[in-house]
């Protein structure tokens, strides 16, 4: 299968990430998508291929235009105030305060953040807006009539919802070739979403929906990010009841019971009977993650791949999480591999 790739991912390079109270070097960081760069080269010759410019419009189907004027805006107003470091929030429109949005950069900023992890930078516009166009052009693959194809998203893209980025998300990658597949012509599209987090921004998205089935399987959000979504009794609103479904594990699940799962959700996505399917590829499953908590080992993920290949279904895979860099390479196209053997 054809890899999508651009370098501008390497503009979004946040400085620092705040850990048990103080900043540390942020774990997504350009070396990940090097590394999964390096070894789909390494397995697949001639297979990476740049991303076509697709324009705003297919972005303006998931996501709120507010939202994305603001992500376009965001460095500029933030620069001009003499500020040269990460723009995070610091504060919340929690419960009970005003739910309008605020006139200042800053407050934009808080308004539009799930947390304080994800750092906007001078470059997250550029590096957003061709992840976009690589999830884009790899589900026109799909479109052209190809089994699969992979995109190597970075930022990754699942816990952006339809106005809000967290999570080190901003623009929802995987959500956005799934709606751009329907507008292809797809008459349904299923996202599984196997990242150790919950992709509660794809959930939020197609949440209303039935022509858009959302599944994930992930870290039990009673004790992991992003704890306010991600329980197994939420199945969809209105038209799109049914056609969301969560798979929580308790931290520490081993691969036996992870893969268990992985089969009910796979089960759930056969009888959808899609015409196409995007994976929201996170490998952060795997037992060495530095923030996470399954035991995943590398072999595994070509287990998945094969378990997903299976199906027979036309397949995007958009990466997603994955912070042990040496071997989320590996882990990742593993994946791909395990798929095509299928
Ligand atoms: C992204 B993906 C708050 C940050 C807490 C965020 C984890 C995001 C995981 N300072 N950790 O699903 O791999
Ligand atoms: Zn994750």
């Amino acid at each position: 299968m054809l890899t999508f790739y651009s370098d501008a991912h390497r503009l979004q390079h946040g400085k620092a990430e705040l850990i048990d109270g103080t900043l540390k070097p942020c774990f997504e960081n350009p070396s990940r998508a090097d590394m999964v760069l390096a070894e789909a080269q390494r397995r697949f010759p001639n297979s990476v291929r740049q991303p076509a410019e697709h324009g705003l419009d297919p972005i303006l189907r998931v996501h709120d235009a507010g939202y994305v004027r603001f992500l376009e805006t965001a460095w500029a107003r933030w620069s001009a105030m003499g500020r040269d470091y990460d723009a995070l929030p610091k504060m919340w429109q929690i419960r009970r305060l005003r739910e309008a949005i605020p006139e200042h950069v800053e407050g934009q900023l808080c308004y539009y953040s799930m947390d304080c992890g994800t750092p906007l930078t001078a470059g997250t516009w550029p590096a957003i807006r061709a992840a976009a166009d690589v999830s884009l052009s790899a589900a026109d693959r799909l479109v052209a009539g190809d089994r699969a194809a992979f995109a190597l998203c970075r930022p990754p893209g699942h816990h952006a919802a339809f106005d809000y980025c967290g999570g080190y998300c901003f623009f929802n990658n995987a959500a956005i070739a799934a709606q751009h597949l329907r507008d292809k012509g797809a008459s349904r599209v299923a996202v599984l979403d196997v990242d150790y987090h919950h992709g509660n921004g794809t959930q939020d998205i197609f949440y209303r929906r039935k022509d858009v089935l959302f599944l994930s399987v992930h870290g039990d959000p009673r004790t992991e990010y992003p704890f306010f979504l991600g329980f197994a009794d939420e199945k969809g609103e209105g038209e799109g009841l049914g056609y969301n479904f969560n798979f929580p594990l308790a931290a520490g699940t081993p691969a036996d019971t992870w893969f268990a799962a992985l089969d009910t959700a796979l089960a759930e996505v056969d009888r959808y009977a899609p015409e196409a399917l995007v994976v929201s590829l996170g490998v952060d499953t795997f037992e060495g993650d530095p923030i996470s908590r399954f035991r995943l080992r590398s072999e595994d993920f070509l287990r998945i791949g094969e378990r997903i290949g299976k199906l027979h279904i036309p397949t995007v895979f958009c990466l997603e999480g994955g912070y042990a860099v040496e071997p989320i390479g590996v882990n990742a196209v593993n994946v791909l591999q395990g798929f095509e053997s299928a």
